[in-house]
């Protein structure tokens, strides 16, 4: 029994039997089934027609095998996954993982998660999401490129800038998203906007790398401002030291924080005089470096084996932009002990169910990934926008739409769970936001 509503309790237990071994996916889908409860209940016509049953199934899933040759002259294989889940509201968008935990589960939670995401941005893009178990890390630049060629060979099948535009995501940055795009226009002899996170020279968008994690920052600032707060002077912690994370750092610094950790898959490192972000964006941008090297040239730095240690910093800010699942209720637990006040997700879905309980029972205000992280993929059509347009504007006309995006979301996210009566739960009310608007668009295209 998953709920008390057995309507959503049958959905839930058809979920887990349709898509067996795939807990990602049942957490993604329960968390956003659990806040839909009231929306449902006052709303006769979702049941009727359906929508629930049909938002949880994704309108197509492509696979396929990934081909190439290694530096050895060894032909490789790997999967390719790209899952087109629900275009309601616009052409499929979301990014590419390039990581070896990815399999079906991992994109369907993460197509799953987009859809809300980007109707929770107010522009018109619909919910996607892809990937590969390829690792590019340790893997030459003309490896990673035959193997982009071969991925771009089947998903340009597929993809098109009025059908699907995918996008980065983990292992997926600048030169990944050069390597596909090159591949794209050579088979289809277009230059089009298929792809975002585009390179300045070739249709990419001023801002859009910055995008997450300075979004992230606007976010947990709209959080902090509602209770009087603010970052000034305020310890961060944040996991990864990628793309979302290394911008996070920048923003949070900006606006008068102290960013204290970072980490990587292997471990973490503390700084207590303030992560110096110039060393660990030369180690993780330019050399492809693993975190641990920070020490050598900070030597009042300390270098920790093991990612869950770093919730054990004492902070006032937590923002974990690593991966799913990297807090779970024992980090929690800690975080609340330390006297966190605030949390705001810069990953997809970095924290179990029972950390998000524990965060809300302890009143620490709560950013959900679907709204904290939306900045990206909202900058990502902002790409598209100005693609369409051929025409580029400026970082700061960029930067500053972002900003105005993440208070939108900030605020109709707060008047969704306030006007459902649970005010403050931020979770509630970014899944019964980002619901509404495709609901309604699934309505008025009636049965499809
Ligand atoms: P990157 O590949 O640039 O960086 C990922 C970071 O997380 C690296 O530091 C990596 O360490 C670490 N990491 C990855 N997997 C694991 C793991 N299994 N355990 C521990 N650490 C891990 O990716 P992004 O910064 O782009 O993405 C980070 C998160 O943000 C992801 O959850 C992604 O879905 C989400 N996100 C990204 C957006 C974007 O625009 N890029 C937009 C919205 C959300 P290592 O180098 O050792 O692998
Ligand atoms: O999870 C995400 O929102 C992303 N990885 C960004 C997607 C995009 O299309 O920019």
């Amino acid at each position: 029994m998953y709920f008390e509503n057995e309507y959503l309790d049958k959905i839930m237990t058809d979920v887990v039997k349709r898509n067996a071994n795939e807990p990602e996916f049942h957490q993604a889908v329960k968390e956003v089934l659990e806040s839909l409860e009231p929306v449902i209940e006052a709303n006769p016509k979702i049941k009727e027609c359906a929508i629930i049953e049909r938002l949880v199934e994704p309108e197509r899933i492509i696979k396929f095998r990934v081909p190439w040759v290694d530096d050895n002259g060894k032909v490789q294989v790997n999967r390719g996954f790209r899952i087109q889940f629900n275009s309601a509201i616009g052409p499929y968008k979301g990014g590419l993982r390039f990581h070896p935990s990815v399999y079906e589960g991992i994109i369907k939670f993460l197509g799953f998660e987009q859809i809300f995401k980007n109707s929770l941005t107010g522009l018109p893009i619909g919910g996607g999401k892809g990937g590969s178990d390829f690792d590019p890390k340790g893997k030459s630049d003309r490896e990673v490129m035959a193997f982009c060629q071969s991925f771009m060979t089947e998903l340009s099948k597929h993809i098109g800038a009025e059908t699907d535009v995918p996008a980065g995501d983990i292992g997926v940055g600048g030169r990944e998203i050069g390597f596909l795009y090159g591949q794209y226009k050579r088979l289809r002899n277009e230059f089009t906007g298929v792809l975002t996170g585009k390179g300045l020279t070739y249709g990419g968008s001023l801002a859009r790398t910055q995008a997450t994690g300075y979004g992230l920052c606007y976010f947990a600032n709209e959080m902090l401002k509602a209770k009087g707060l603010s970052f000034e002077g305020k310890t961060v912690v944040i996991s990864g030291s990628g793309n979302v994370a290394i911008y996070a750092n920048e923003k949070a610094t900006t606006l008068g924080g102290k960013v204290v950790a970072m980490s990587d898959s292997n471990g973490y490192i503390y700084d207590k005089n303030g992560i110096d972000l110039d060393c660990v964006k030369e180690l993780k941008e330019v050399k492809r470096a693993r975190i641990k090297e920070y020490i050598t040239t900070h030597p009042d730095a300390e270098y920790h084996e093991g990612c869950s240690g770093i919730w054990t910093i004492k902070c006032d800010i937590a923002l974990p932009c690593a991966t799913q699942n990297e807090i779970n209720e024992e980090s929690a637990k800690a975080l609340v002990a330390n006297g966190v006040i605030a949390v705001a997700e810069g990953a997809n879905m970095p924290s179990t169910p029972e950390a998000i309980a524990t965060f809300q029972n302890a009143k620490v205000l709560f950013g959900p990934a679907k709204a904290a992280n939306a900045g990206g993929v909202a900058t990502s059509a902002l790409e598209m926008c100005q693609n369409s347009m051929k025409y580029s504007w400026t970082f700061e006309e960029v930067d500053g739409k972002l900003h105005n995006i993440m208070k939108d979301i900030y605020k109709n996210c707060a008047e969704a769970c306030a006007k459902y009566g649970m005010p403050d739960n931020l979770v509630a009310g970014a899944n019964i936001a980002g619901f509404l608007k495709v609901c309604d668009a699934m309505m008025a295209q009636g049965i499809v």
